[in-house]
């Protein structure tokens, strides 16, 4: 395998190294678990002030995850007291909270709505046959736009639990129609400058039909609510041997690509840490970002500038803060190994139609071992150049397992 120094990058390379920005999720650092059982990890984060600690000690460690998403309502900034528990969510301090994490050394990035577990939501939130429980959920996701006001965040993140599990069970138009018009409701609520990212998941909760069931779904709502709605790729929501970097490509060049949440999956929607069950996948989706960076093309490459990169991990019996930092890391690889690809031979390569070439310039930049000249870059950004191993060392779990002790298990995600 070929190794590479640092010296050997383009300072343009280097550049796009040191900025890179990975925004980890608050609800990684929490204890969480499949159906069957959660269990807890000792030290694992209880409250949002504690995953915010945690967030931080991972950008501490690896200099590339600046920021944390927030999911509401799981992350309300209540009072150690309970005082203000049952507060509208609008009057917490949100604004202490933003400078908690600033004082930590992350900010708070995207807000995640949450229209999945309250009971009114079993036939669906925006796509609900009954108007009053659409309106909850538009109010909800108002609510949210009200935080990010606050809070500076430039994301509000939409994925919906929606769907039915038998054919006939209701109109597929009529849901169609009933989302549209409340995501339209909710994007008209946008603060300015900030985006609406959709998500979309093929299966799961319902499994008949979801009615952001694909990047298809995803974007003909983008297009239709405006240029501030784009796409958002969870790498864990497509069937088994979906091309995903085909479906990047695609979506940058119609400067649609909001952004990831990475995360690896095998059989299903697993939250696995990223890079772990398909390396070249995360790879070749980096190659295509790199591609639109790199290209003439304004749309594609203001898109690709634009990406708002986060993970999206449950982590049910890995250690929490090392998970986090692993799939950090995972990425940091990934990219570096994209910035290697000759874009210039692969391009001559491609016209020439030389198939065999043109793929191993992308299998060589693959192959080329990338982790002595990422240590020497961490060095240079002043963290640890093994961010596993210091953290390892760090006694910080071992700190904060004696601190927080171990939460009771449950399953499943935190309710309100
Ligand atoms: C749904 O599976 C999802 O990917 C959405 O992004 C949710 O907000 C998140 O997981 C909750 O863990
Ligand atoms: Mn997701």
């Amino acid at each position: 395998m070929k190794h590479l120094s640092l010296a050997e990058l383009s300072p343009q390379q280097i550049a796009a190294l040191k900025s890179q920005a990975i925004e980890t999720p608050s609800w990684g650092y929490g204890n969480s678990g499949t159906r069957f059982k959660t269990f807890p990890w000792p030290g694992a984060a209880r409250t949002i002030w504690e995953k915010i600690e945690d967030a931080a000690e991972v950008h501490r460690l690896t200099g590339i995850a600046p920021s944390v998403a927030l999911h509401i309502p799981w992350d309300k900034p209540t009072k150690a007291d309970g005082s203000d528990r049952g507060a509208p969510v609008s009057e917490l301090d949100w604004a202490g909270l933003a400078k908690f994490a600033t004082d930590r050394g992350v900010r708070l990035g995207a807000i995640n709505s949450n229209t999945f577990q309250s009971d009114v939501y079993k036939l669906g939130s925006l796509a609900h046959p009954d108007a009053a429980v659409r309106e909850k959920a538009v109010a909800h996701m108002k609510e949210c736009c009200a935080i990010m006001e606050i809070t500076g965040s430039a994301e509000l993140s939409v994925w919906l639990a929606d769907g039915t599990n038998y054919a006939g069970q209701d109109s597929i138009r009529g849901r169609k129609h009933r989302v549209r018009e409340a995501l339209s409701e909710v994007y008209s609520s946008l603060p300015s400058g900030s985006r609406m990212l959709v998500e979309y998941k093929f299966f799961e909760p319902a499994f008949y039909f979801t009615d952001l069931f694909d990047w298809g779904a995803a974007l003909t709502h983008c297009l239709a609510l405006g240029p501030n709605a784009q796409v958002l790729v969870d790498l864990g929501h497509h069937a088994p041997g979906t091309n995903i970097e085909a479906i990047v490509s695609f979506l940058l060049d119609e400067g649609r690509l909001g952004g990831f949440h990475f995360n690896a999956r095998r059989y299903a929607d697993d939250d696995l840490i990223v890079g772990t069950t398909n390396p070249y996948e995360l790879f070749l989706i980096y190659v295509e970002i790199v591609s639109a960076l790199n290209s003439e093309d304004r749309v594609a490459k203001d898109a690709a500038s634009k990406i708002a990169y986060m993970i999206d991990q449950s982590h049910n019996i890995e250690p929490k803060v090392e998970a986090m930092v692993q799939s950090v890391l995972n990425c940091q690889e990934a990219f570096a190994k994209a910035l290697l690809v000759d874009q210039e031979a692969l391009r001559a390569k491609q016209i020439a139609g030389d198939v065999l070439g043109a793929h191993r310039e992308l299998y060589q930049a693959f192959q080329t071992d990338v982790r002595p000249l990422l240590a020497e870059l961490r060095e240079e950004m002043g963290v640890p150049a093994d961010p596993i191993a210091a953290h390892r060392s760090s006694g910080y779990n071992d700190k904060i397992a004696s601190e927080r002790g171990s939460a009771d298990s449950g399953s499943g995600y935190p309710t309100e």
